[in-house]
């Protein structure tokens, strides 16, 4: 144990925080790692471009583009990340030879992740894609007017979801299913109602099959616009909102996806009153939904807390979402779930029983006092601590993503 970790447990233990409680209380809660940072959200399906109103920019060099590639760049995710982590993957993530249209998807096109994921004893969620391909139909999916194309993303994910079930029966965790769509319209509407209307019909339809709640949790993304779609988005807050509570399906909160004045860390605890399981997408949208790596910033600090000090950590599906092809791929990677790790950390070292009596004592001139002081105390050490028993480098992971650009990046 380190000297600097000594002093600091001595003066956490000054506010009756327990350092060791922290510790293990942090390093086993899932957070789970979104693949798509790797390749700016291409897949292997071999569609090309990205569309339905998510954009990556930038053309650092590197990217992945094969599974083999993808899973070696996440390697060194897992090797430079502290904690519990599973791996997202989205439905273009499918590894197969023979040519396959994504309503048809199995598990057999999955049976390699699970085998790589099971190796390193992570689990596994997962995603439909229903963007970036042809049946996108005007922007709209399940909200098409067309009933062909309703169809056709009806079968993807109902597809998706038996997949889902049988990947968290296999690796006997459950597997999280989360649907987002991009439809919506760049103008103001004609029809706003009609688009819902049609929207909930088909996830009635795909919500109709029912698998064990050990196998899949199922959830819904919400967004306020996109990029084409600023005017209207038929998957909007309210309206899946109203559709968990009513389906038994839960939310899943991606804190880009709202007005910036309105924060995801005070959308937790609402959902909390009424729901078995939040989902979350953490992200970090500059002015807009715009995806940027995570940072260590206040909202993800409050998100973080609302979890710990709400005991919700087997309730909150934490995630990440989020895509940077401006700079090293993998290096974005690591720092945005550092980050996660930062804040829950940090989340496990407040003294929130007592921080949560001055509130109920209204002694709210001590409540501002003690949690400015808090601020600055040695979070640092804790989580060298951390990362020294987690056998995960401090500060020096760079270098060595640095010589991975330049040994196998730059190669590519
Ligand atoms: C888009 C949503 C969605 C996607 C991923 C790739 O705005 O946040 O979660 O980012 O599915
Ligand atoms: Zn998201």
């Amino acid at each position: 144990m380190s000297k600097m970790y000594e002093l600091a447990k001595e003066a956490f233990a000054a506010y009756g925080v327990d350092t060791e409680a922290a510790l293990a209380k942090v390093s086993n809660i899932p957070v789970s790692i979104h693949c798509w940072q790797g390749d700016d959200v291409k897949g292997f399906l071999g569609s090309g471009e990205l569309s339905g109103g998510i954009q990556t920019t930038g053309n650092y060099p590197g990217a992945a583009r094969t599974p083999a590639e993808v899973m070696a760049d996440f390697d060194q995710v897992l090797a430079n990340v502290p904690g519990k982590k599973r791996i997202n993957l989205h439905a273009i993530y499918a590894i197969t030879d023979e040519k396959v249209e994504v309503d048809r998807l199995e598990f057999k096109h999955f049976e390699k992740w699970v085998e790589y994921a099971t190796e390193r004893g992570i689990g596994i969620d997962f995603n439909p894609t229903l963007f970036s391909h042809p049946m996108v139909k005007n922007g709209l999916t399940l909200s098409s007017p067309d009933p062909q194309v309703r169809a056709f993303w009806v079968r993807h994910v109902m597809a998706c979801r038996a997949i889902s079930a049988e990947i968290g029966k296999r690796q006997g965790t459950p597997c999280l299913c989360n649907v987002w769509i991009p439809d919506g319209f760049k103008d103001t509407p004609a029809d706003r109602l009609s688009p819902r209307l049609r929207l909930k019909e088909s996830l009635d339809q795909i919500y109709s099959v029912k698998y064990p709640a050990e196998y899949i949790v199922d959830s819904v993304e919400s967004k306020v616009f996109g990029i084409g779609v600023e005017s209207y988005t038929v998957g909007s807050n309210e309206f899946y909102q109203n559709y968990a509570a009513k389906s038994g399906v839960c939310c899943l909160l991606d804190n880009g996806h709202y007005h910036p004045l309105e924060y995801v860390s005070d959308k937790i605890p609402a959902l909390l009153a009424f729901y078995d399981k939040v989902a979350l997408h953490v992200t970090r949208g500059v002015r807009w939904d715009s995806d940027h790596v995570v940072r260590l910033e206040d909202e993800i600090l409050e998100i973080a807390k609302e979890i710990i000090r709400n005991g919700a950590e087997n309730k909150v599906l934490i995630g990440l979402d989020y895509f940077d092809a401006s700079i090293n791929r993998v290096a974005a990677w690591i720092i945005g779930a550092r980050n996660m790790q930062k804040a829950l950390l940090i989340a496990c070292l407040q003294p929130h029983a007592a921080l949560k009596q001055m509130q109920d004592d209204a002694r709210f001139s001590e409540l501002l006092a003690v949690s400015e002081e808090l601020k600055l105390l040695p979070y640092g050490a804790v989580w060298e601590e951390y990362l020294h028993r987690q056998n995960v480098p401090g500060s020096e992971w760079y270098q060595a993503i640095r010589s991975y650009e330049q040994e196998v990046l730059a190669q590519r």
